[in-house]
């Protein structure tokens, strides 16, 4: 293969192999679809060449289209001289051999190829729909005629990534190979005995599959009733059902060209251009300025939590799903198996519901196990810190593990708002020492918000932020603040829905506006979810601190009737026994008027945009102030975080993507203005919000003051 070639061909006694070669995932950037398309036809036109191999070099078989040519002036192919279409009209059989990635444009590649082969690590997918999009290379003409409709709907409407062994189960892949053995000579091999099969088995020309619509013809209406929920706001994954729809209606070439049209539609959607922004957002936050990518990392093949309560627990969890043995540390038995029995309750909540095997069940528990002495986790690599949120036995279990724990071990804290040099400065490693903060439930929960300490070293940071990937986690660097960046943003989000409470919107009206907006839940559900009690507490202590912080009067209330949320049936909504679904409460709005009344608090009415505006407009502003003092490298790490730990809707990219998208700083800023005139100091605009507008500058491409 030519250097530098990003495709080359080799003529293998007869076979012809062709490579791509484009890393880091042999996406099919400009050359490489003409490359496939050239080497095809001339292996086609070579008698000395009775079948073809298309194969992946590196790591990977194929990732899909270059994502980064979406939204751009690309040059369109050429009708007839698509990879798919030239693979139709190939007069010798291709064999695509999979290892890696088979994704997108790349299992359409496949798709069109004779015959698949794969080793069983490789994972195929259509993961278009997570891109706003939908497979636009016959993906969606291609599968279903290969699974059946419902089969190829639930792959297409999830974009979820299918282990090769069920995809070989399902027929998409004709043959697996160990793992470990040579591929290429495998695909090779099989090259050499289909050389001679004709006709050529394309799965165009199948269609015996696709009759299950016409037995069932119910299914895409099914399909869009069962997404209902999930792809409010969306279009692509209604779309991707439309495809399939008229890959059973329609003949092969009249549904590629609905395909397309489909496609077209989407491409440069709002919703697209937001999730396209968001996968490359969640690219760049592993990036940290000033630690180069190959900083040597430390070992963190066994770990240790101190603290078995829900978030300890939690974090254990964590762990086993991504088969990392696990010590739990709790001083006495009775916090051991208290913590146990939650994990193994969660367990077999999942084992109910279908989400895990009971074989998977134990697998993870034999790898979490309890112990009560600190001798126990010494040698363990990496330690959290999850012990209840009071400084003095924060240090306390610092100083302690600074006595046992071998050298070079990892020491976090999973603290979500105490400083992190305190926990640092209790130990004589402060360079080993670093933040990893975990959101609620933090066994499902994505982000992993690392914090840097005034003394972590690089390679502390780097291993805390891999060590969150290694756990399924989207690992992101904060500064060491009050609050860190992901809850410090969110704060006046919550103190603004507190505040309109008092001002006359009812809860049941926010999280109406934010359900809308496409938040799961409401955020006031979403309070009552995690107990009204957790921010009681801390509000009590910060209020006895601080003379001037404002408590607030109506939650303080509900806690104090004994209405904690869900666990107890009440809190900002009434629950029916064993049901999860909120419902208004005339209790509340009595304690509302009352307590506004008793505050002397105007009541008003509010837009649905006043509401939306406000709750996030206050959290925009705290992000300028954030990114001004250095504590986060970029807003779109500030986006990350709002998508993962706090479930913002994907499709609106994040809290500073979304806030472009409704004019920009300078509306923002106008809004905010007008706000501080109204309310006061809480609302003086940032500086960095002043510049920006003043510049035009967007939020998403702002910078931050300061080095972290
Ligand atoms: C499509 O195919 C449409 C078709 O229907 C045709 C329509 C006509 N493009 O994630 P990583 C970069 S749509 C451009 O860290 P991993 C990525 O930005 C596409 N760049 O690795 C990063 O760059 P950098 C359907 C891409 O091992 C580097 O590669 N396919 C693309 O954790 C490494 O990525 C998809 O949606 C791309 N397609 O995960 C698959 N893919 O180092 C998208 C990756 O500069 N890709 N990059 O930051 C993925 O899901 C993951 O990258 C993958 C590897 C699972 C493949």
């Amino acid at each position: 293969m030519a250097q530098g070639a990003l495709v080359g061909f080799e003529n293998v006694d007869g076979i012809g192999v062709i490579t791509i070669d484009n890393p880091p995932v042999n996406a099919l950037s400009p050359g490489v679809p003409e490359g496939i398309v050239e080497h095809l036809e001339r292996g086609n036109a070579n008698p000395a060449v009775k079948a073809m191999v298309l194969i992946g070099a590196g790591r990977s078989f194929i990732a899909g289209a270059d994502i980064r040519q979406f939204g751009t002036n690309r040059p369109r192919p050429v009708p007839g001289k698509r990879t798919h279409e030239v693979l139709d009209a190939s007069r010798k059989p291709v064999v695509a051999a999979i290892h890696g990635y088979a994704l997108g444009g790349g299992l359409e590649v496949a798709l069109a190829s004779h015959y698949r082969i794969a080793v069983p690590s490789a994972k195929v997918g259509l993961p278009e729909v997570l891109i706003g999009i939908l497979p636009g290379s016959g993906g969606t003409q291609r599968l279903p005629r290969l699974v059946g409709p419902k089969a190829a709907m639930e792959i297409i409407v999830s974009g979820r990534q299918v282990p090769a062994e069920e995809a070989h189960r399902l027929g998409i892949i004709d043959e697996l190979v160990p793992e470990g053995a040579d591929l290429r000579a495998a695909a090779i091999a099989m090259a050499r005995r289909v050389a001679d099969i004709r006709p050529l088995p394309r799965i165009r020309d199948r269609d015996e599959k696709l009759a299950q619509s016409k037995s069932d013809p119910g299914i895409f209406d099914a399909m869009r009733k069962s997404i209902a929920r999930r792809a409010r706001n969306q279009r692509a994954p209604y779309h991707c059902i439309a495809a399939v729809e008229a890959a059973c209606t329609m003949p092969f070439d009249d549904g590629i060209r609905r395909e397309r049209e489909l496609f077209d539609e989407l491409e440069n959607s709002d919703e697209a251009r937001a999730l396209r922004y968001a996968f490359f957002a969640e690219r760049e936050v592993a990036k940290l300025p000033g630690i180069p990518r190959e900083t040597p990392l430390r070992p963190t093949d066994t770990a240790a939590i101190v603290g078995a309560g829900t978030m300890g627990g939690g974090i254990a969890m964590s762990f086993a799903e991504f088969g990392v043995p696990v010590k739990i540390l709790d001083t006495t038995q009775d916090a051991l198996d208290r913590g146990l029995a939650r994990i193994r309750g969660n367990y077999e909540t999942s084992c109910r519901r279908g989400s895990l095997t009971e074989a998977e069940m134990n697998r993870r528990l034999g790898l979490i196990e309890p112990v009560k002495s600190y001798d126990d986790i010494a040698r363990c690599d990496v330690v959290i810190e999850a012990v209840f949120e009071r400084i003095p036995v924060k240090e306390e279990v610092f100083k302690k593990l600074d006595e046992v724990m071998k050298a070079g071990a990892l020491l976090f804290t999973n603290t979500s708002g105490i400083d992190i040099d305190i926990m640092a400065n209790a130990t004589k490693r402060p360079q080993d020492v670093a933040g990893t903060h975990f959101f609620a439930p933090a066994n499902v929960m994505k982000l992993f918000e690392v914090v840097k300490g005034a003394k972590s070293a690089p390679d502390t940071l780097a291993t805390a932020m891999a060590l969150g990937r290694k756990i399924g986690k989207i690992s992101a660097m904060a500064g060491n603040c009050d609050g860190f960046v992901a809850n410090r943003s969110r704060g006046p989000f919550g103190t603004e829905m507190n505040l309109m409470v008092e001002e006359g919107a009812l809860p049941e009206r926010i999280d109406k506006v934010m359900v809308d907006f496409g938040y799961p839940i409401g955020p006031f559900a979403t309070a009552d979810l995690s107990g009204l009690d957790i921010g009681y507490d801390s509000r009590q202590r910060r209020a006895a601190q601080d003379p001037n912080f404002r408590k607030q009067p109506i939650a303080d209330a509900l806690v104090e009737m004994g209405r904690l949320g869900q666990k107890t049936g009440a809190g900002w909504f009434r629950y029916e026994k064993g049901d999860r679904t909120p419902h208004p409460d005339p209790e509340v709005v009595r304690v509302i008027q009352e307590k506004a009344k008793e505050l002397g608090i105007e009541q008003h009415s509010f837009s649905d945009e006043e509401i939306l505006h406000r709750l996030l407009f206050a959290s925009v502003n705290e992000a300028c102030k954030i990114l001004e003092e250095g504590k986060a490298y970029r807003a779109s790490d500030i986006d990350v975080m709002w998508l993962n730990g706090f479930n913002f809707p994907r499709y609106r990219g994040g809290l500073m993507y979304w806030a472009d998208t409704v004019g920009g700083p300078a509306e923002v800023y106008r809004q905010i203005s007008a706000w501080h005139q109204r309310y006061g100091a809480r609302w003086t605009p940032a500086p960095l919000l002043r510049r920006l507008a003043e510049t035009g500058i967007p939020f998403r491409e702002a910078k931050p003051g300061r080095a972290m």
